[in-house]
């Protein structure tokens, strides 16, 4: 359907997915995707064509749905002739027509059989069902119960996202019904990911209690790294005197902050996979590490528990 080689989406992370990173995945076979959240979506434009220049291969861009500039970003990937999209954190119903009109494939990120659900009904061409390990903006469910519900309950083809790292996570997925896997976090640390060096030696250190979900009592789950940032953000959200105003606006910009500066105040997103991720390495040795390492696992461990 996407013309790639892998079963492999890089998640659309905010900040961190631009030209450098989606290219080089998608030159590895796998599909990348560039953020919408950026600086402005002239930003994200300039980051498309960049892209382009980088790789002949597909790649897409991920609408990030609850920001200002979303309804601009909907036309602009028009105008752009991007083909693919994805979208997350809210329903992508009302520019479902102009994209089909544009010939993309729309692929919304959901976190519920509902929403999958209402997704397929309005023309989506496939979904990513996101379960809550993953890093920044989560859902309920976890992925162990999410993807094969949604599998039973679609026609159309899953991608699973969340907790996956590894060629252990892409075998489970596929075994769950998935058609692919998306991963994020470990991507984080690829050498043409641009993030902050600070970003990738947190990742690199973080073990498995790393992180931590903040933000619920706000209607917006953001699982991140536990840090002094996280710790503060927390407090302040059991404080009853704190109004919710006040917690947003100290969140806000954190995860740039994080993400371009290495600041210690910053929101250093993270899905609970962040313990597994070991070492620095290329893009392509990551796609290939998924695909190799899902293969390999799931013969010998066919081969070790019907002996
Ligand atoms: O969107 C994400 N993950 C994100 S977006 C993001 S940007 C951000 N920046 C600053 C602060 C907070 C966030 C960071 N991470 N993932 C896709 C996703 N979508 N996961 C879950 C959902 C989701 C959840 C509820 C989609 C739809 C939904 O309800 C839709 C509705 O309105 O019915």
């Amino acid at each position: 359907m996407l013309g790639i080689k892998y079963p492999v989406f890089q998640g659309g992370m905010a900040w961190v997915a631009d030209a450098s990173l989606a290219a080089a995945v998608s030159n590895a076979g796998g599909l990348g995707l560039i953020s919408s959240v950026n600086a402005g979506t002239e930003a994200v434009r300039n980051e498309i064509r960049k892209c382009k220049e980088l790789t002949d291969k597909p790649f897409g861009v991920n609408i990030m749905l609850q920001a200002p500039n979303a309804a601009e970003i909907a036309q602009m990937v028009i105008e752009e002739g991007v083909k693919i999209l994805t979208t997350g954190a809210g329903s992508p119903s009302q520019y479902m027509a102009a994209w089909k009109e544009a010939g993309i494939k729309v692929i919304p990120v959901v976190a519920s059989v509902a929403l999958a659900l209402k997704m397929q009904a309005a023309g989506a061409d496939a979904v990513v069902a996101e379960g809550a390990e993953s890093g920044g903006h989560v859902g309920e469910l976890h992925t162990m119960p999410l993807i094969p519900q949604i599998v039973d309950a679609l026609d159309i083809p899953v991608i699973a996202a969340g907790g996956i790292c590894d060629g252990r996570g892409a075998a489970a997925a596929f075994m769950l019904g998935a058609d692919a896997i998306q991963v994020g976090t470990r991507f984080l640390v690829a050498e043409e990911c641009t993030v902050h060096q600070e970003y990738k030696d947190k990742i690199l250190k973080a073990t498995d209690i790393s992180t931590t979900v903040t933000g619920k009592t706000l209607g917006h789950p953001v699982r991140s790294l536990k840090t002094p940032f996280s710790k503060s953000f927390a407090k302040m959200e059991a404080d009853p005197n704190v109004k919710p105003e006040e917690i947003l606006s100290f969140g806000t910009g954190s995860l740039r902050k994080a993400v371009k500066e290495g600041d210690r105040n910053g929101s250093y997103m993270a899905g609970e996979c962040a313990g597994m991720v070991r070492k620095a390495e290329p893009a392509k040795d990551i796609v290939e590490d998924l695909i190799l390492g899902a293969e390999k696992v799931m013969k010998e461990t066919l081969a070790a528990r019907l002996a």
